[in-house]
């Protein structure tokens, strides 16, 4: 009997594989800027005083994806990777600023919902454009707030007294209630948290006051021989706003934040006596940062911990939101049959090289974070080592449910590799990256690059600047060793596999210029 393959109007139901009660469903859960250094299950020393044990569940029931990277990394653009299966230039998503996402492209939830799937989203969207493929949406407004948010359904928007983590767990819990049980869903649950400015939900204001967190090694980087790492605005000490990230009041015993340039996202939306129960709460703490004087390290310092502790308390209502979720799928009989993923829009900096936010293709922004279960076919506790990157998940998630990818996607599906715990011979060896949004937020130049098992080449093109590094000797990006001796072989060997890539994906021609054009 032959398989759907692709949506269109004359399609064959993929129940010619799988019985409608067979087919899988899907909770994808996707947190907004949660760095693999927050998650416990993958080990990092922050997340081991800042625990994510219902997050861990996920990785304890199947999974954890150790080499798993975004194609772009930034919100719009990593989300329009995951629902087409395809990299930006292709889907037309370059970055945040870009017009619109073209609803009207294949998609994921479109595919599934051909194949008899009903599917919503829940929370944040950030494509601009309504979103299509969905039976149901209630999405946040562009970035969304963390107190008393607005929601969008279609022809409507209303704003909803409560924390937006959680507001949206009991929206996904409701939809999940009063969706039709005859048939299998696909349910994307999108937090506005950890995104800044990391507003924690109020049972946990305290938690993590009186926790020291250690400070990475290259927080005072001098971004020495690395031309757009000096150049970007992603400083913790010196970009971050005091009043809006950090919340420092403007002095002792002050009502008023210290710089808040967006009062009407934060401060602004919490009623008068939770804008009291907040300041009461930072109080002591606050007044304590005025009681002596500090040096600019010792400042910088602070900020550290102090972004660390906001950070981590808005990471907390997220782990409990994963909580609640899987046990709902636990108590409703659910869990047998429904591969819950957990993932985030794109890594993000904790500090590493002085920084927060995320757009560059070193390391913690580059690693984009996924567990996923799917019981009986994903051993508990197990490790999927090979490359694997965003534009990957829909051909994965359409291979667990019987449905062959269109040709057109660009991502492979994983789905053997997860299953087996082993990485195929002739799995992909390198990663295609590319960031577009220049200028822009943070002043981080665009730039494409390359990354294999021991080497990543970048480059920044505008500028022509080339950038290499040896992970393996060099695990912090800090040494750029382009165009060193010695290294000419394997430059080579990655601008070929660079050129490989961008004549693979179709890269067109406005966005690899430098094979014409560049010095080297
Ligand atoms: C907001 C943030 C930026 C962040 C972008 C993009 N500022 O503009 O720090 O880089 O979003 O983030 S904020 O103070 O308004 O939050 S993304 O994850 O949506 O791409
Ligand atoms: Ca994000």
């Amino acid at each position: 009997m032959k398989r759907l393959l692709t949506i269109g109007v004359s399609m064959v139901s993929a129940a010619s594989v799988f019985s409608q009660t067979d087919r899988p469903n899907i909770v994808f859960i996707m947190s907004d800027d949660h760095a693999e250094q927050a998650i416990s299950a993958y080990g990092h020393p922050i997340s081991q005083i800042a625990r994510t044990p219902n997050i861990d569940r996920i990785a304890q029931n199947g999974a954890i994806f150790r080499n798993n990277y975004c194609a772009n990394s930034l919100s719009g653009p990593s989300r329009a990777c995951i629902l087409t299966g395809k990299h930006s230039h292709a889907n037309g998503f370059l970055a945040n600023w870009s017009k619109k996402f073209d609803g009207s492209q294949q998609t994921l939830p479109k595919i599934l919902q051909a194949n008899g799937y009903q599917t919503a989203i829940i929370g944040k969207w950030h494509l601009i454009s309504e979103p299509t493929g969905f039976d149901y949406w209630k999405i946040l407004n562009d970035q969304g707030e963390y107190n008393n948010p607005d929601f969008i359904t279609k022809g409507d928007t209303a704003q909803y007294n409560g924390y937006a983590t959680d507001l949206i767990t009991g929206f996904s819990k409701e939809w999940l209630d009063k969706r039709d049980k005859t048939k299998p869903f696909f349910l994307m649950v999108h937090h506005k948290a950890p995104h800044r400015n990391w507003v924690p939900a109020e049972r946990h204001y305290h938690l993590y006051e009186d926790t020291v967190f250690p400070l990475p090694p290259t927080y005072f980087d001098d971004y020495e021989g690395r031309f757009a790492a000096k150049n970007q605005k992603m400083n913790i000490y010196k970009d971050m706003f005091e009043g809006h990230d950090l919340k420092m009041t403007a002095g002792i015993n002050s009502d008023s934040l210290l710089y808040d340039p967006w009062p009407n996202v934060f401060f602004g939306r919490m009623t008068p006596v939770e804008r009291e129960r907040f300041l009461e709460a930072y109080r002591e703490r606050n007044n304590e940062f005025y009681s002596k004087k500090r040096t600019e390290k010792e400042i910088a310092e602070w900020k550290f911990q102090r972004f660390m502790q906001v950070y981590l308390a808005t990471v907390k209502s997220v782990d409990e939101s994963v909580g609640e979720i899987v046990d709902y799928l636990e108590q409703n009989g659910l869990d047998e049959n429904t591969i819950v993923v957990y993932t985030s829009d794109q890594g993000f900096y904790l500090g590493e090289h002085g920084w927060f936010d995320k757009r560059f293709m070193y390391g913690e922004s580059f690693e984009m974070p996924l567990l996923m279960q799917y019981k009986g076919h994903i051993a508990p506790h197990s490790q999927v080592n090979g490359l694997t990157q965003n534009i990957d998940f829909a051909p994965s998630l359409l291979d667990f449910c019987g449905i062959k990818a269109p040709k057109d996607m660009q991502g492979v599906s994983f789905k053997k590799m997860a299953e087996s715990g082993k990485t195929p011979t002739g799995w992909r060896k390198s990663l295609y990256y590319h960031y577009y949004e220049f200028p822009g937020f943070h002043s981080v130049r665009a730039h494409y690059g390359v990354k294999m098992d021991r080497y990543k080449l970048m480059h920044f093109y505008k500028e022509d600047i080339w950038e290499l590094y040896d992970l393996e000797t060099d695990k912090h990006e800090m040494h750029n060793i382009y165009d060193q001796k010695g290294t000419e072989k394997i430059t080579r060997k990655l601008k070929q596999e660079l050129v490989k890539l961008q004549a693979q994906y179709d890269v067109p021609q406005e966005f690899r210029e430098w094979q014409n054009n560049s010095k080297k």
